[in-house]
């Protein structure tokens, strides 16, 4: 196991920590196929899933913030979090390990990032992770695309919502207490399919802005854990960022002790 990046001991967790059900390295999904919706139909204890209720009150906290760009709080449910942290921390290792993304300028990301499916660096998309170890990244979950299928219909109220979509990439970033990511689109894909974010561990400030300048106006709503955002139609191409995380806001029994963790899904629209 590779020593745990600085700030990066909250994710990491506690050297040693291998349990039972944690993803190997190599595979990086071992146990998540709980995540396919095992967990919200038995495990629970019957307790609903919040990613399975179709209830009118939950409804109420779903907003558009702008036309395509839905939010959806608390959608995943405490166990389903624990599930994807897991999974997220064995991807982490390897193939090919988490770190701050290296710039063009020369400068690194504050964020720390690892892919699956497809390896991203500014500005392109790779199957092997030449700007780490040159490791092929580890194949994109069949539980991860049902995951995003039920995403988009849970965000657009649309049962035909998810057919047809199939993410081939995620990118998934830890933000330490001091992690930001400034204004930016997200161009490098050949696809105007949405993208999927969830939020897990420390509630952060995303700033939505627009599509044709880095600048306001934008909106600032806070992503807090197990919360399901999709951006998709005209708002897929816009500005967006992350000014702050709030340190300790997260619960520990969403797998995390400290830290933000978001999880991207895309569609790349590369071949191969
Ligand atoms: C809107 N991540 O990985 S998630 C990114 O919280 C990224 O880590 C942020 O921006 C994070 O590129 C924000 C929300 C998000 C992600 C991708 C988008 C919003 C988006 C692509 C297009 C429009
Ligand atoms: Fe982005």
């Amino acid at each position: 196991m590779s020593t745990p990046l600085p700030g990066f001991e909250d994710f990491e967790g506690p050297a040693g920590a291998e349990g039972p059900g944690r993803p190997g390295v190599s595979g990086g999904h071992g146990g998540s196929d709980r995540l396919d919706g095992a967990v919200d139909s038995g495990e629970s204890g019957g307790r609903h899933s919040p990613a399975d209720d179709q209830s009118p009150d939950r409804h109420d906290s779903r907003r558009e913030i702008a036309p395509g760009a839905v939010h959806v709080p608390g959608w995943l449910t405490v166990a389903q979090q624990r599930e994807l942290v897991t999974a997220c921390r064995g991807w982490a290792r390897g193939p090919a390990p988490i770190r701050h993304t290296r710039l063009p300028r020369g400068g690194v990301m504050s964020v720390q990032t690892v892919c699956i499916g497809w390896h991203w660096q500014p500005y392109a998309y790779t199957r092997t992770a030449d700007d780490v170890n040159g490791a092929r990244v580890a194949e994109f979950p069949v539980w991860m695309v049902d995951l995003g299928r039920r995403a988009l219909v849970e965000a657009y109220q649309d049962s035909a919502a998810g057919d047809g979509y199939t993410p081939d990439t995620a990118l998934i970033n830890f933000y330490d207490d001091q992690a930001k990511l400034g204004m930016h689109q997200d161009k490098e894909e050949r696809s105007g399919a949405p993208v999927v974010s969830l939020s897990i561990g420390d509630t952060c400030v995303f700033r939505f802005g627009n599509t044709e300048t880095r600048t306001k106006p934008y909106t600032d709503i806070e992503l807090a854990s197990g919360d399901l955002f999709v951006f998709g139609g005209p708002s897929r191409f816009a500005y967006h960022g992350v000014p702050k995380v709030r340190p300790g806001t997260g619960d520990p029994a969403s797998g995390l002790a400290g830290g933000r963790l978001n999880i991207t899904m895309r569609v790349t629209g590369l071949d191969g």
